[in-house]
């Protein structure tokens, strides 16, 4: 892994200043100029946003953690309020209620906002996968629905999103049947619509918001899975969506590690270089590292090692993030382990977030303050 750079000065351009969009104020709100070590004001010496996924309606009653939403963070991403059953649970009527109030506090609190996720299988509304399965919507309505559902929450939003992940999780992973260009074919949306729906969905975002980052995420696509198909897939379509002009801006790697199987950080910075290097922006979008623990209340890791690893594999993958200078934000997927998806999807294993079930720091966080300071010298990255 190439060393970071140490430059003496940090002094970000005019243009650059402007970029960052969080206020001086707000941005050392924890302490005074430089002793402030909060996750955002270290991270934004290297023009990086930190961010973290949000339950958009604990925001407020629970000042724990709306504290930490505030002071740690430069970057919120809806952990699933603006996921479409979420935004349009009957047909035809639409609650932005909790949306626009994370809107809105990340407004107050100077954050930008990752909008998650526009075409994706999981937490459709019931309407439309009931609609679809009784044959009610056929599939050319199904496009129909489709290009509005996008034109719509982007529209709503316009201007006040950073990035969207646009299409997420449609490529096949190892288990799963391939299609030729890598997508799988068993995805609710390329069954029914083709592969060519993925460009169309960046094409009617982009109409829509011009402004807007556009991404594609997904996870297993920076070696995790220790093969790098995946990789090479995405990396093939996406190239491929560029030269057709599709407006895609960018990759959202997701970063769900687990300490059982390892990580190869030096394939993982390599991958995430790769899609740099054709043009494009890249984003850790939903970063934690689970473990096994003894229960899914107290989250104790049963391995004495894991207290290791764990915080360990969190440095690997941000400082990843840090040395490729195309990297724009890196946000981990939930503030405490007490309200992580990890217990609930994988039995037996949690403790995957930088604060406990008690919303108290753990050595995970203290490491990625440290990796933040320690890369005070690595290269600016380009803030959209
Ligand atoms: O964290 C989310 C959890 O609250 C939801 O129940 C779950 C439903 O599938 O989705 C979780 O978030 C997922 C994200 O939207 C996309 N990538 C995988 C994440 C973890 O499952």
């Amino acid at each position: 892994m190439k060393q970071l750079r140490r430059r003496s000065t940090l002094v970000a351009t005019g243009a650059a200043a402007a970029l960052l969009l969080i206020p001086a104020a707000v941005a050392f709100a924890n302490g005074s100029g430089g002793s402030d070590t909060s996750l955002r004001a270290l991270g934004s010496k290297q023009g990086l946003r930190i961010g973290t996924a949000v339950d958009a309606a604990r925001l407020g009653g629970d000042k724990g953690y709306t504290d930490i939403v505030a002071g740690q963070f430069s970057t919120v991403t809806a952990e699933n309020a603006m996921k479409w059953e979420s935004v349009e649970p009957s047909r035809g009527v639409y609650d932005w209620t909790a949306a626009d109030q994370l809107v809105r506090f990340a407004r107050q609190h100077g954050q930008a906002v990752r909008g998650h996720t526009l075409m994706w299988h999981n937490q459709l509304p019931s309407w439309l996968t009931t609609g679809v399965a009784n044959g009610s919507i056929s599939d050319a309505q199904l496009r129909d629905i489709l290009h509005r559902h996008v034109t719509d929450e982007v529209t709503h939003f316009k201007g006040k999103v950073w990035q969207w992940d646009v299409v997420n999780e449609v490529f096949a992973n190892s288990w799963e049947t391939p299609q030729a260009d890598g997508l799988n074919a068993d995805d609710f949306w390329i069954k029914h619509l083709g592969s060519g729906i993925v460009g169309d969905v960046f094409r009617w975002a982009h109409k829509a918001d011009p402004k807007a980052l556009l991404m594609y995420n997904d996870y297993n696509i920076t070696g995790e899975d220790g093969t790098n198909a995946k990789f090479q897939a995405v990396y093939d379509f996406v190239r491929n969506l560029r030269e057709q002009g599709v407006p895609i801006d960018g990759i959202g790697e997701q970063g769900h590690l687990d300490t059982q199987y390892g990580f190869d950080a030096q394939r993982y910075q390599a991958d995430l270089q790769a899609f740099g290097d054709l043009g494009l922006k890249v984003a850790v979008t939903e970063a934690d590292v689970r473990t096994f623990v003894d229960n899914p209340t107290d989250q104790v890791p049963t391995d004495s090692l894991a207290q290791y690893a764990q915080p360990y594999e969190f440095s690997e993958l941000l400082k990843g993030c840090e040395l490729v200078k195309q990297c724009i934000s890196f946000t981990v997927w939930g503030v405490y382990d007490g309200d992580s998806w990890i217990p609930g999807t994988f039995g037996g294993e949690g403790y995957g977030l930088l604060y406990d079930v008690n919303l108290k720091p753990k050595t995970a966080y203290s490491t990625l303050q440290q990796d933040l300071r320690l890369a005070a010298g690595a290269p600016r990255h380009t803030n959209g």
